[in-house]
């Protein structure tokens, strides 16, 4: 049995048979405890349609003190202010916390967050802005912010330079926002994956400054949170991520924003007659990709959101190693009314979570 066949029977029979060591109460729809993992993949696909094949319930998101839905569009833009040279500061808040949180009816994951919530709060700025970051660590274990953008040594979040922040320690990151486009931050610490994997990560996009793109004028505002133009869009964040619930160096769940198949259980609306724009980062750990597949439709893309014409046109899969990103253009106005999905292309993580729908409705 090769590794990859070892591991898909180690997570299917976790799944299937072995999800209340994880002290959870649901079950995939497909799964039989009197049958070993393979037959009842086997037989589910089989005998049950694709949509039973996912978890059963709903998480409360009342209790994990977020959800997913909001978390679309939940933009952190911080405080405004002024300096004595006239430059724009912006100022973000960001708190280190433990938390326990549902990522699956029934399955608890011991995170450790930003904010309470995982992915972290999205913070959005604009191109040329000087940013100030204030992290506080009220967790547990030391922990730090690394943003993927340009900066000093000294405002980089790894322990060889600003360091790692202690428990009940403060540390204010500084600097530009530059270049623009959709980027990430998480947490440096180490061992890595296990500060990464436990939930530290977030979205950091910085909005085009229209009046330095007098070239793609139109774009740029169409970019920038807060204009008329950019109100003409249906903008979205989408964090690919995964969870090891026993801590075996494999993922047992998958998902867009944390909660497996949220998005199946509460597609998202989209008005048709408005253009989606999807800021997408990938921050799977374990697994060297994923993927983000589009049904019956097609989309322009843009690397690292970083230009303001598309890097791909006309594709309906990408794929992203850990830590890149990109922002996905594409409109439903000519389809009909209905629900079209998206998911990972790689069929074992859509059916472990990380499948989801749109619900395009008139309008
Ligand atoms: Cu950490």
């Amino acid at each position: 049995m090769t590794q990859f066949f070892k591991n898909l029977v180690d997570r299917r029979s976790l799944l299937s048979g072995g999800i209340s060591l994880l002290g959870g109460t649901s079950m995939l729809a497909a799964s039989n405890s009197s049958a070993s993992s393979t037959e009842t993949y086997t037989k589910g696909m089989a005998h049950k349609g694709m949509g039973q094949m996912m978890t059963v319930g709903d998480v409360d998101t009342s209790i994990n003190g977020f959800d997913p839905t909001a978390l679309l569009t939940d933009w952190e833009t911080g405080s405004v202010t002024t300096d004595e040279n006239g430059n724009t500061v912006r100022t973000f808040t960001v708190e280190a916390i433990d938390k326990e949180i549902e990522i699956a009816p029934g399955v608890i994951f011991p995170a450790w967050t930003f904010n309470g919530r995982v992915p972290g709060p999205t913070l959005r700025a604009t191109e040329g802005e000087i940013l100030r970051i204030i992290f506080r660590n009220l967790g547990s274990h030391p922990h730090s912010m690394h943003f993927h953008g340009i900066h000093s040594a000294r405002m980089d979040g790894v322990s060889s330079n600003s360091g790692l922040i202690d428990p009940g320690d403060e540390y204010v990151y500084e600097f530009n926002a530059t270049p623009f486009g959709c980027h990430l931050y998480h947490c440096h610490a180490l061992p890595f994956t296990r500060h990464m994997h436990k939930g530290m990560y977030g979205a950091f996009i910085i909005d085009p400054d229209p009046a330095k793109h007098l070239d793609h004028h139109a774009v740029a505002k169409s970019r920038k949170l807060g204009t008329p133009e950019n109100a003409e869009w249906q903008e979205l964040v989408m964090v690919m991520n995964a969870f090891d619930t026993n801590f075996d160096g494999d993922n047992e769940f998958y998902a867009v924003n944390t909660v497996a198949h949220h998005y199946m259980k509460h597609p998202i609306p989209i008005k048709k007659s408005k253009p989606v724009r999807v800021y997408l980062i990938n921050v799977t750990e374990f697994d060297p990709i994923n993927s983000f597949h589009l049904h019956a439709n097609f989309y322009d893309y843009f690397d690292h959101g970083t230009t303001l014409t598309p890097t791909l046109k006309t594709v309906d899969t990408i794929m992203q190693c850990q830590a890149q990103r990109g922002i996905l253009e594409f409109s439903f106005k000519d389809h009909q009314p209905g629900k079209y999905m998206f998911h990972a292309h790689q069929a074992e993580f859509a059916e472990l979570g990380w499948m989801a729908e749109f619900d395009v409705q008139e309008g």
